[in-house]
């Protein structure tokens, strides 16, 4: 039974204390199991007011992020990919601290636009703190999601092909595929194969829309990905995840081009995702 998510930006641009109670109890309220922590700057976040507010509201969190170009894990200088390595540590602390079981993302390197493809060496530093951190990570009982993402926010893993590649090269085993249907539906060139060719390593889907606003409103072909999901067995959690000027923070609307109000109110946007996912699952058609 597939557990459903939403990502913390559909409600609040930060993460303080009063955004993360105002969040869980928001997303509790929409129908959602799960709630998507973005943990930028983790050393800035406070678990204990969010584990409280996980309890108080009865709800279950995951963790993402992407990784600032200073802090490139891809970066053949040794320096910058070691300070990835220690940003992925501080954001899995602070996961296994709110007692999430995944850390996803932008995770392999720096996530925005690069101006030149990815070095073999850089790939390799890449490869080696990831498995460092999977192995702290497992003693968390955390899995790792390597999220593929469009062309204008990575330059080293653009389609489900790829990441899989890179998690077989890096060969641990909680390490998985984080897919995205809005990035999906820029790069892959069949949605549904995408989603078969991760069988067996897939461990997280974000549901987002072609313009990143609400479902059902653009044109990504959810009837096809909500069939292969269904063909794999994926049972993993699904999460909503969208942006609207609205709410998100200025940070991440910079890294994403988030220019314009998607939508006006995050409750019931978020709410309409949650029946909209609900009944793609069930079978009844996106
Ligand atoms: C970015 C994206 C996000 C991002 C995460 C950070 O385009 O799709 O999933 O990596 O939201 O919290």
């Amino acid at each position: 039974m597939n557990k459903l998510g939403v990502h913390a930006a559909v409600f609040a641009g930060g993460w303080s204390p009063s955004d993360c109670d105002s969040t869980v109890r928001r997303a509790r309220a929409c129908g959602f199991d799960v709630v998507e922590i973005p943990v930028f700057e983790p050393d800035t976040l406070s678990p204990a007011a969010t584990r409280q507010a996980l309890e108080r509201h009865g709800m279950e969190a995951t963790c993402s992020v992407g990784l600032p170009f200073d802090a490139d894990l891809a970066s053949d200088d040794g320096a910058v990919s070691a300070a990835g390595e220690r940003y992925l540590l501080a954001a899995l602390d602070f996961a296994a601290a709110v007692g999430s079981t995944y850390l996803g993302g932008v995770i392999y390197g720096a996530f925005g636009k690069h101006s030149g493809p990815p070095t073999a060496a850089g790939r390799d530093n890449a490869a080696g703190a990831l498995r460092r951190v999977a192995r702290r990570a497992l003693d968390h009982g955390i899995t790792l999601g390597l999220e593929t993402v469009n062309r204008y926010e990575s330059n080293l893993l653009n389609t489900a092909a790829q990441t899989r590649a890179f998690i077989a090269e890096i060969g641990a085993a909680n390490i998985a595929v984080h897919l995205d249907t809005y990035h999906m539906n820029i790069e892959e060139d069949d949605l549904a194969r995408a989603v078969a060719d991760s069988a067996g390593v897939l461990g997280y889907v974000h549901i987002g829309e072609s313009h990143r606003g609400a479902l059902g409103t653009g044109t990504v072909d959810f009837a096809a990905v909500f069939g292969a999901l269904r063909e794999i067995g994926y049972d993993g959690v699904m999460t909503f995840e969208s942006f609207s000027s609205r709410v998100v923070s200025p940070g991440l609307s910079s890294t994403l081009a988030v220019w314009r109000d998607t939508w006006d109110d995050p409750d019931a946007t978020a709410a309409s995702a949650r029946r909209f996912i609900a009944s793609a699952l069930a079978g009844g058609g996106a």
